[in-house]
């Protein structure tokens, strides 16, 4: 599949279109990220790209023309804005676009996007969860990573991508590996066991008890 990624900060992506799983998705053709440099549809000799806000108040806006000249042409692609304003990103939110051809994510400045730019060529506004960030890319590059471990063939084993956190409604168990002993804390003794039955319901109990503490929002979902 294909995403674009519409930017003020291009150079923001190195790190993570080169690190890892989004690196092999690029590499073995499931992944195409384009780049589209704001900054290069700029307004007049300054090449500007945000304006004061109408009405007054603090911060900048970002202006119609610039995202226009780049989103218009991408009309046969789903557009996401990136801003805090949007619905939570969610896995379903992944599932949902890891099966389509073509995506394109705008990354927003936190102060906002001119509205006509969303009403006009916009299909969806999503926010990476309650907090703030200075603007939309964090969220963009955690969504392309997201995407690229559910498009076949990137992640080796389909299981590890399928039996996870959120898929179940439920968070993970704690998991170990050697030595079974360290600074005396010992591998919970069912994991040695051996008996595969009894280790899967543990593995279960502790993802309840898990969920059921630090999620209560997902437990109350799932059950
Ligand atoms: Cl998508 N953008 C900004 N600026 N802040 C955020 C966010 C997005 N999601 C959470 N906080």
């Amino acid at each position: 599949m294909r995403v674009n990624v519409v930017t003020m900060f291009p150079g923001f992506f190195e790190g993570p279109l080169d690190t890892s799983i989004v690196a092999r998705a690029v590499a073995g053709g499931q992944l195409d990220v384009v780049l589209h440099d704001l900054r290069e549809h700029g307004v007049g000799k300054h090449r500007q790209l945000d304006d004061t806000p109408f009405g007054g108040g603090p911060g900048m806006v970002m202006m119609i023309e610039p995202l226009a000249s780049i989103l218009a042409p991408l009309e046969s692609t789903h557009r996401v804005l990136f801003t805090p304003a949007g619905e939570p990103m969610k896995q379903a939110t992944l599932d949902d676009w890891s099966g389509r051809d073509d995506v394109t994510f705008v990354c927003g400045r936190y102060e906002g996007v001119d509205q006509r730019v969303i009403d006009l060529f916009v299909d969806q506004e999503v926010s990476l969860g309650d907090y703030v960030l200075a603007g939309g890319e964090v969220a963009a590059a955690a969504a392309i990573e997201g995407i690229a471990r559910l498009l076949p063939g990137v992640v080796g084993n389909p299981d590890s991508t399928r039996s996870e956190s959120f898929r179940d409604g439920l968070l993970e168990e704690p998991v170990y590996t050697r030595p079974s002993t360290y600074l005396d804390q010992e591998v919970p003794e069912v994991l040695l066991s051996g008996d595969h039955g009894r280790i899967e319901e543990w593995r279960q109990t502790q993802r309840e008890e898990r969920t059921r503490e630090r999620r209560p929002d997902l437990f109350e979902n799932g059950q």
